[in-house]
C-alpha cells in the first residue's frame, strides 16, 4: 500500500517542508477561522494541525507547552492572576495549573473548534481546562485585551499562532500596549516569538516593539523537534515596577513539584533547562542587540 506523508509548506519557511507520516486522518474541519486538521502520525503521536501549519504533536508538546509556562511564572513569586491567549488546546493551562500559588486563569481563545477538537483527541491537554480556577472566553484576544482592567494580570502568556490568519494582529504594537496594561507593575509576559533560524526580522520587530512598551525584555528558546527548524523562541517581557531576573527564577519549579498531585511529571522544564534557554548563539546575539 502507498505510503501516506504529509509535507508542511509554507511562506514562513520559504525552500524547505517538514514531513511526517500519516497512519491515520482523525478530523479534517473548516472553523470560521482556519482549517482544522487532526491525525496519528507514525512517529509523534497525535497531531493538531492548523491552516496547513503543526501546532502540537504529543510527543514533543512538552517541551513548548511547559517552556512557555514556566518561563515566566517560575520569573516571579507567588503569580496569582494569569491570562493565556490563544492554547485552545489546554496544554498551557494544564501546566499553569501545577502552580498552587494562582487564584484565577482566564483564557481567551478565538477558536471554539480548537476546544472541541483537543477535548474529543488531546485529553492529556485538555485536561488543562477541568481546573476550577480556569475561565474560559472564547473571543479575539485583542478585543477582549482592550477591555480588561489595569493592572489585572501578574503574568500573560501568549500561545498564539503564527502571523498569518487569525494572530495576525497580536504582533502588532497596540496589542503589545494593551498587554503592558493589563498587567501590574513587575507583571510578566511570555510570548511565542518564532525560530531564530527563520524568522530574524518578525523577531526583531517584536523585540524593538517591546522594548519600546516594556521595561526589559529578553528572547529564549526550546527544542521542538516538528517546529519549522526544530526551535521555538519565547519573548519574555517585564512591566515597569519591581525588576525581573528572568534568568534567575525566584520561584523555582522544584519546590512547587513535591506540593502537588499532578497528572504527570514534568518532561522538560527545570531550573537548568529555564537559565540555560536565555543562552544565545553568537548570532541571535548580535541580532539581538543591534536594536
Ligand atoms: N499550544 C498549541 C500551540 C499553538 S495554538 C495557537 C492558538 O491561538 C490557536 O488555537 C488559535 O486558534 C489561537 N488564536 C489565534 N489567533 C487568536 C486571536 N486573535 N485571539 C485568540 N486566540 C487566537 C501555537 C503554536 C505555534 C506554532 C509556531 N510555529
Amino acid at each position: 500500500e502507498k505510503e501516506r506523508v504529509l509535507y508542511f509548506n509554507n511562506p514562513m519557511w520559504p525552500g524547505e517542508a517538514h514531513s511526517l507520516k500519516v497512519e491515520k486522518t482523525l478530523f479534517k474541519g473548516k472553523s470560521e477561522f482556519q482549517e482544522v486538521l487532526v491525525f496519528e502520525s507514525a512517529s509523534y503521536g497525535k497531531v493538531l494541525v492548523l491552516d496547513g501549519i503543526v501546532q502540537l504533536t504529543e510527543k514533543d508538546e512538552c517541551a513548548y507547552q511547559e517552556m512557555i509556562a514556566h518561563l515566566p511564572l517560575c520569573s516571579i513569586k507567588s503569580p496569582r492572576n494569569v491570562l493565556v491567549v490563544g492554547g485552545g488546546d489546554g496544554g498551557v493551562l494544564r501546566e499553569i495549573s501545577r502552580h498552587s500559588s494562582v487564584e484565577l486563569i482566564d483564557i481567551c481563545e478565538i477558536d471554539k473548534m480548537v476546544i472541541d477538537v483537543s477535548k474529543k483527541f488531546f485529553p492529556y491537554l485538555a485536561i488543562g481546562f477541568e481546573d476550577p480556577r480556569v475561565n474560559l472566553h472564547v473571543g479575539d484576544a485583542v478585543e477582549f485585551l482592550r477591555n480588561t482592567p489595569e493592572g489585572k494580570y501578574d503574568a500573560i502568556i501568549v500561545d498564539s499562532s503564527d502571523p498569518v490568519g487569525p494572530a495576525q494582529e497580536l504582533v502588532e504594537k497596540p496589542f503589545f500596549a494593551t498587554i503592558a496594561r493589563a498587567l501590574r507593575p513587575g507583571g510578566v509576559l511570555c510570548n511565542m516569538a518564532e525560530s531564530m533560524w527563520l524568522h530574524t526580522h518578525l523577531i526583531q520587530d517584536m523585540i524593538s516593539i517591546c522594548r519600546e512598551t516594556f521595561s526589559s525584555v529578553h528572547y529564549a528558546w526550546a527544542s521542538v523537534p516538528t517546529y519549522p527548524s526544530g526551535v521555538i523562541g519565547f519573548l519574555l517581557c517585564s512591566t515597569k515596577g519591581p525588576p525581573v531576573d528572568f534568568k534567575h527564577p525566584v520561584n523555582p519549579i522544584e519546590k512547587l513539584e513535591g506540593a502537588l498531585q499532578h497528572q504527570r511529571e514534568l518532561r522538560f522544564y527545570n531550573s537548568e533547562m529555564h537559565e540555560a534557554a536565555f543562552a544565545l548563539p553568537s548570532f541571535v546575539r548580535r541580532e539581538v542587540s543591534y536594536l
